[in-house]
């Protein structure tokens, strides 16, 4: 048995074909780990999209003018090597026969950053599907941005999103809400393939899922196609050949590709045992025969290569026609290219940091709104910056005033407020997406208890170092009335225990826009956690401010040889300065200290953090309106955490911080009781 050849390939496209089924069914037996079935079955799908469809130069992973590719389905990760290593990317053969080792160069799932030209990683299922959307949103709001006046297909800025998302990707939640912000969106820079082989681990899909997914994407705004299986079994190559070559309309492109997993493996084939384990050396040499072929593991034929390495020249070609495109629009546009070189390289410009707002010493300002007052500063000088929230636009204080909201019609791709809807993990997702695509800055507000409904795209963020910034405010007890089930308690600490992930939870209004500085500073992902509540503004100097919270903590007056330190965050550093008086008047010598970020803090050299927490200083009171979990190692011994290890309470904000002890009189009693002990 033959396989079809893929057209815009020579006539060695069945070839080609083959030695990809054969790569991911060898590497996946060598590693004795992974998964072949849709590997092995959709080789023709991927050979296709990067033979013929995907725009990219390998020689160049990160040319900014390619289309991006994500293999949501992640587990069939080598699908997406073997079309590394034969259109020439840096993942020799010798890269894909350590699969799965310790420190290769292709990873059990793909990795962002690991191996060249992957450009998301990938495994959580529905993660890549929305990932996707974000980036398809983040070209469209570029070209919007930069180049309106061309025509379509003729800009640098019109670049395409390829999702390949099998039934796992689309059973997963994440792929309904992020589905239906592309609808909305008509995201027609976007095309999905969807593996619908029926089949995942459980065994059919039957077994959990029912619903019409045609139906289902043509109700969110979908342009569907259908791609039904050849004669032979095998995907209709020439049939998704002409469906991608048709032209986009002014939606979403779905295509429903019915293909069999593992095709064309004699036995393995169709079931669920070939998702997630190898073949065996038996089945592969049957899929050997049933191939045609007679080739050692790993052996790819000379002329395959050649005819797959055109991919290099073509994309230098490529790559090469997009310079000139960009010479020309940089000519015609110096203003914003200058923009857009600096957004690609995140610089920021020197003046914003002097108009930061400021607030005076004494006035009272929530810091959600600080960080409302402080958006509008960065939103003047980075164009690049967009942001908005999951229906929460205004308790988040996240708009920018002075823009539209993003929007397909009437030019509103330039908008900058983004609609997310109630939607929080696709938005985070999303979020990273956009973040991936380069050149723009993004932030997206929630309430900080539903950071869990973002929170494995958080952890993909950090995992990924992207400068993804989340904005949550109502971040205490303190929000009051709403109750328990919006009053955050253990999310500080899972946000703290998440590595990579940076919190800033500012104290007052001037650490707030010291906070979104520091935030536009970060590689990788932060969260700034916000209060409703009006907070006194610090007597501070405002440079110190900023180098504070840059190391995450810093003193914010202390007595001479200080007999106890209190250690506040957030709006909890009030309590903290409230007892620091009382103690004082009792003849106490104290040192307050305002920690931000213990991300940050644990980040500084020993002699900050002990310049700031002297060893000898083991009369400790920390104060924060969240679970005491994780602070032992900042109290030490003889400390004592002041915090809250139930969830709250529905009441007036006062009486609930009254009632779970957010009092300055606990932190008094607090502290009395870490002197005796550090006595001792
Ligand atoms: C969020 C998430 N949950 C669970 C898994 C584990 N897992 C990997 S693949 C898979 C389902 C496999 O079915 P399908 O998506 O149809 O892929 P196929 O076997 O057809 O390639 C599951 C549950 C995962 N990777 N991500
Ligand atoms: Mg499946």
């Amino acid at each position: 048995m033959t396989t079809t050849a893929p057209p815009g390939l020579s006539r060695t496209g069945s070839e080609v074909v083959t030695a990809a089924r054969l790569l991911a069914a060898d590497a996946v037996e060598a590693a004795q780990s992974g998964h072949p079935g849709a590997a092995i079955s959709l080789a023709p799908v991927a050979t296709l999209l990067y033979g013929k469809h995907i725009r990219h130069d390998p020689q160049d992973p990160d040319w900014a003018g390619r289309d991006r590719f994500i293999l949501s389905c992640g587990h069939a990760s080598m699908l997406l090597y073997a079309q590394l290593h034969l259109t020439g990317y840096e993942l020799s053969l010798d890269d894909l026969k350590n699969f799965r080792r310790l420190g290769s160069k292709p990873p059990g799932h793909p990795e962002y950053g690991i191996t060249p030209g992957v450009d998301a990683t990938t495994g959580p299922l529905g993660q890549g599907f929305a990932m996707g959307v974000g980036m398809a949103m983040a070209f469209a709001h570029q070209r919007a941005l930069y180049d309106p006046e061309a025509n379509a297909g003729e800009s640098p800025f019109d670049r395409r999103v390829w999702v390949l998302a099998s039934d796992g990707d689309l059973e997963e939640g994440i792929s309904y809400e992020a589905g239906s912000i592309a609808g909305r969106h008509q995201l027609n820079n976007l095309t999905v393939l969807y593996d619908r082989n029926r089949i995942q681990i459980d065994g059919s899909t039957d077994l959990a899922w029912s619903e019409d997914v045609v139906s289902r994407f043509e109700a969110q705004g979908w342009r569907v196609s259908t791609v039904p299986r050849a004669v032979d079994g095998d995907i209709d190559i020439n049939r998704l050949d002409s469906v991608l070559s048709e032209d986009p309309d002014h939606r979403p492109h779905l295509v429903v590709l019915d293909s069999e997993i593992a095709w064309p493996s004699p036995t393995a084939r169709g079931t669920a045992g070939s998702h997630g384990a190898p073949l065996g050396a038996e089945e592969v040499a049957g899929l050997r025969r049933e191939l045609g072929v007679d080739s050692a593991p790993f052996e790819v034929p000379g002329d395959v290569l050649d005819a797959t390495r055109q991919a290099v020249t073509v994309g230098a070609e490529l790559h090469h026609q997009w310079d000139d495109q960009m010479a020309q629009w940089t000519a015609q546009q110096p203003e914003r290219a200058a923009d857009y070189r600096r957004a690609v390289e995140r610089d920021i410009p020197d003046q914003l940091g002097a108009d930061l707002p400021r607030w005076e010493p004494g006035a009272m300002v929530s810091t959600r709104d600080a960080s409302r007052d402080t958006i509008q500063v960065l939103a003047k000088h980075l164009p690049e910056l967009v942001g908005g929230s999951a229906d929460l636009a205004d308790p988040n204080r996240t708009a920018i005033t002075s823009a539209d909201s993003f929007l397909p019609e009437d030019g509103g791709r330039a908008g900058r407020n983004i609609h997310w809807g109630v939607r929080e993990f696709a938005m985070a997702a999303a979020v990273n997406g956009m973040v991936l695509a380069g050149g723009t800055r993004v932030y997206a507000g929630t309430f900080l208890t539903f950071s869990d409904y973002e929170r494995a795209a958080l952890r993909l963020a950090a995992l990924m170092k992207l400068p993804s910034i989340f904005v949550w405010s109502h971040d205490s007890i303190a929000l009051g009335q709403d109750g328990p089930t919006h009053q955050p308690i253990e999310h500080l600490a899972s946000l703290r225990a998440m590595p990579g992930f940076t919190s800033i939870r500012p104290a007052d209004a001037n650490e707030t826009a010291a906070a979104w500085t520091v935030a536009l500073e970060q590689d990788g992902p932060t969260g700034l956690v916000l209060c409703r509540q009006p907070l006194k503004t610090l007597d501070i100097e405002p440079d110190g401010i900023i180098d504070g919270v840059r190391r995450g903590a810093y003193i914010v007056s202390s007595d001479n040889d200080p007999d106890v330190v209190l250690i506040g965050t957030g709006s909890e550093l009030e309590l903290a300065v409230d007892a620091a008086t009382a103690l004082r008047g009792n003849g106490v010598a104290v040192r307050v200290v305002s920690m931000p970020s213990r991300d940050l803090f644990d980040q500084q050299d020993q002699e900050y953090r002990a310049s700031v927490l002297p060893p000898r200083l083991r009369a400790r009171v920390v104060v924060e309106a969240a679970t005491t979990f994780g602070w032992g190692d900042i109290i030490g011994d003889a400390g004592v955490a002041v915090g809250i290890d139930h969830f709250g309470e529905s009441g007036p904000a006062s009486d609930v911080q009254r009632a779970c002890g957010m009092t300055p009189e606990r932190v008094v009693a607090a502290a009395e009781q870490t002197l005796a002990q550090s006595r001792k």
